[in-house]
């Protein structure tokens, strides 16, 4: 990475609250993961009259091509520059795959949100996980492309800049900081910001501040979307 590029990133991330790694992993490792991503889905990629839900939602993957595109020599000095030199834990996964499909029904995941970081009194329940003013937890949130991803092909969408009015909202509340469901109820009160769609070729990832706004939309494309949305989690 030159450096131009790291200043790009550096300003991108801490002005819109995301900065944009193309090629950050190889075309063919996305094809690699989605290959292993498919039969999980029940539906062929090609094949229209499989697809019955708008989205699919994959657990974890552990094997080697997930691995290796969360690894890569690009991806880690981005890693370095954006949480610091030995800040972060290497992943060895890639969390959920959110997997849509342009069918005629709407998802019911769609609301604006922000990734909670760490666990509640019952940590079972993810809408019970908190967030605080530290990001405790989580150093970024990543939006990885598998598959190429235009402006009709469900981009999440994300509020530029909103990061820093959820930093403020979350000052007052500490520590414990406030649940997913808490903070979510909270989110219309903040300003209007500019949104912009997480578009792009399928080996691009969206580095974004853990406090970003975001949401997933319907798919009005025509081939499904597979994008993961780990976390990378602080070293201490
Ligand atoms: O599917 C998407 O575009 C984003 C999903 C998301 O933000 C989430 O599940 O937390």
């Amino acid at each position: 990475m030159n450096t131009a590029e790291q200043h790009r990133l550096l300003q991108d991330y801490h002005e819109k609250g995301f900065a944009v790694l193309e090629n950050a992993f190889p075309r063919t490792l996305a094809q690699a993961c989605c290959e292993l991503i498919w039969p999980l889905t029940g539906c062929e990629p090609d094949d229209p009259r499989t697809w019955r839900e708008p989205v699919v939602r994959i657990a974890e993957m552990t094997q080697e091509p997930f691995v290796q595109a969360a690894n890569t020599e690009r991806l880690l000095e981005a890693f370095d520059l954006l949480a610091g030199p030995g800040n972060w834990l290497p992943r060895q996964s890639l969390g959920s795959f959110p997997v849509r499909f342009p069918v005629n029904k709407p998802a019911n995941d769609t609301g604006w949100h922000v990734d909670a970081s760490f666990p509640g009194e019952e940590p079972i329940d993810y809408l019970n996980w908190r967030i605080n003013h530290r990001s405790r937890g989580r150093a970024l949130l990543m939006l990885f492309l598998f598959t190429d991803t235009g402006i009709h092909d469900a981009p999440t969408l994300v509020r530029e800049g909103s990061h820093r009015d959820v930093e403020q909202l979350l000052l007052p509340y500490g520590e414990g900081g406030l649940s997913f469901m808490e903070l979510a109820g909270l989110l219309d009160t903040l300003p209007e910001r500019p949104v912009s769609a997480a578009t792009g070729a399928a080996g691009t990832v969206y580095l974004c501040q853990p406090f970003l706004v975001h949401r997933a939309q319907d798919h009005r494309g025509s081939k499904p979307k597979v994008m993961a949305q780990p976390a990378l989690e602080w070293s201490f």
